[in-house]
């Protein structure tokens, strides 16, 4: 049998390259998508020859079209482009970033599960797992243009699976809570303080820890559909519910 391809968004850092490398690992070749193609150059040469890379900016139509008419077959699609764009309040909310998370977490989802949906359908045994976030279910402040987009993103999810009720085709959701990714230096626009602070005296999931979910959910049997999976840090009860340890205990992610 030939090998399942599978397609992975936001494949240039943190939890779609670890995704990408691990399902390369477990048997799938894999299409990188990004839109740094130097970083998913390197990554796809460290994982071999079941890689292929290509720009993909998620939020881009046309963008999507040429990445998805280089993929002939696929049989899953992982949404994971995505992020979290500043920390202002929604009486001061700027709204091209509420915009751009809108484009990228969930337009980004429905303009890939567009294009890919016929050859999902083709392979007889498609599946699209979506990147969420906690984000999506249990709102907390100086987020609401992440948190409206990661619900929205889960709506898309609820409503996908309900309109292929009867396709050869699964419908999953993972919702991690925090992960040492670029997230928040990307969330802080390159603030490397604030996104070192805020992961101080907890431990939070690794890219690898998000992936081996992925990895789990896509590797059921056909018949068996995951459709959420909820991801947390032991440190971490709610999106701002953390438990810290004083500045002096050990935060390492050795246990791992
Ligand atoms: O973050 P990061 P994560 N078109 O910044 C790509 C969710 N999540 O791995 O285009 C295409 O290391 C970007 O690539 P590039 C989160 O919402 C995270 O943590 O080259 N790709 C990069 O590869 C997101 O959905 C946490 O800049 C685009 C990737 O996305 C997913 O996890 C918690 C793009 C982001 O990698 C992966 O994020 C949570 C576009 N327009 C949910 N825009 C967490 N880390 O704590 C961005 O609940 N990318």
């Amino acid at each position: 049998m030939a090998d399942r391809v599978a397609v992975i968004t936001g494949a240039s850092s943190g939890i779609g390259a670890a995704t990408g490398q691990l399902l390369a690992e477990s048997g799938y070749e894999v299409v990188l998508g990004a839109r740094r193609v130097e970083r998913l150059e390197a990554l796809a040469a460290q994982i071999g020859p079941r890689a292929r890379c290509y720009e993909l900016d998620v939020s881009d139509p046309a963008s999507v079209e040429r990445f998805c008419l280089k993929v002939p077959a696929c049989q899953l699609l992982v949404n994971n482009a995505g992020g979290a764009l500043g920390d202002e309040p929604i009486s001061s909310a700027d709204l091209a970033s509420w915009r751009q998370m809108y484009d990228t977490n969930v337009l980004g989802i429905v303009h890939m599960t567009k294009q890919l949906l016929p050859k999902l359908l083709a392979s007889a045994d498609g599946h699209i797992v979506t990147i969420g976030s906690v984000a999506g279910f249990d709102p907390y402040p100086n987020s609401g243009g992440y948190v409206a987009a990661k619900h929205a993103a889960r709506a898309v999810m609820d409503v996908l699976r309900l309109e292929l009720l009867g396709q050869p085709i699964r419908v999953s959701e993972i919702d991690p809570g925090m992960v040492h990714t670029e997230f928040s230096l990307v969330r802080f626009a390159g603030d490397e303080e604030r996104a070192t602070a805020m992961y101080a005296g907890m431990t939070p999931l690794s890219p690898l820890d998000v992936a081996e979910c992925v990895a789990f959910v896509a590797n059921r049997p056909s018949h068996v559909d995951i459709d959420r999976l909820v991801v947390r840090p032991r440190d971490q009860a709610r999106p701002t519910l953390v438990h810290r340890r004083p500045a002096d205990a050990d935060v390492s992610l050795a246990d791992r």
